[in-house]
C-alpha cells in the first residue's frame, strides 16, 4: 500500500522519530503549528478513525499510552497540551493512515475551528 506514513513507521523514509513500540510510532511532524507537533500513529494501517473497531481499538489505547510518555519526555505534561485527529473531508484530514497531532510547548489558540 502506497500510504506514507505507513512508509515512515516501517522505516521505508526518514523522520524524526521520538517513540515507538511494537504498536506505535511517533515522529515530528513535516510542518509544524506548534513548538511540540508530533504525530502518533499506529504501525498497521488504518485508515481514520472511521475504521477503528473491535479487533483494532487497543491500538487507540496503545496510542493513548505512548502519548502520556511522549508529552512527559517533551516536557509539556505539565504545562498542557492538545490531541486531535482529522477525520475525512470536513475534518481536513490529508493522510488517510489513522494519526493523532499532539500539540504543545506554547498557550493554544481556545478556538477548536
Ligand atoms: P492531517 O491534515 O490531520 O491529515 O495531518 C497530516 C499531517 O502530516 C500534516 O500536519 C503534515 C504531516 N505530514 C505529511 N507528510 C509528512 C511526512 O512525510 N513526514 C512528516 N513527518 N509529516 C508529514
Amino acid at each position: 500500500m502506497d500510504c506514507i506514513f505507513c512508509k515512515i513507521a516501517n522505516k521505508e523514509i526518514p523522520s524524526q522519530l521520538v517513540f515507538e513500540n511494537e504498536y506505535v510510532a511517533a515522529f515530528r511532524d513535516l510542518a509544524p503549528q506548534a513548538p511540540v507537533h508530533i504525530l502518533a500513529v499506529p504501525k498497521v494501517h488504518i485508515g481514520s478513525m472511521n475504521e477503528i473497531n473491535e479487533e483494532n481499538s487497543h491500538l487507540v489505547a496503545e496510542i493513548f499510552k505512548a502519548i502520556n510518555k511522549i508529552v512527559e519526555a517533551e516536557g509539556i505534561k505539565d504545562s498542557g497540551y492538545r490531541v486531535i485527529s482529522n477525520c475525512g473531508k470536513d475534518g481536513c484530514q490529508s493522510v488517510q493512515h489513522l494519526h493523532f497531532h499532539i500539540l504543545g510547548g506554547k498557550k493554544l489558540s481556545e478556538s477548536l475551528t
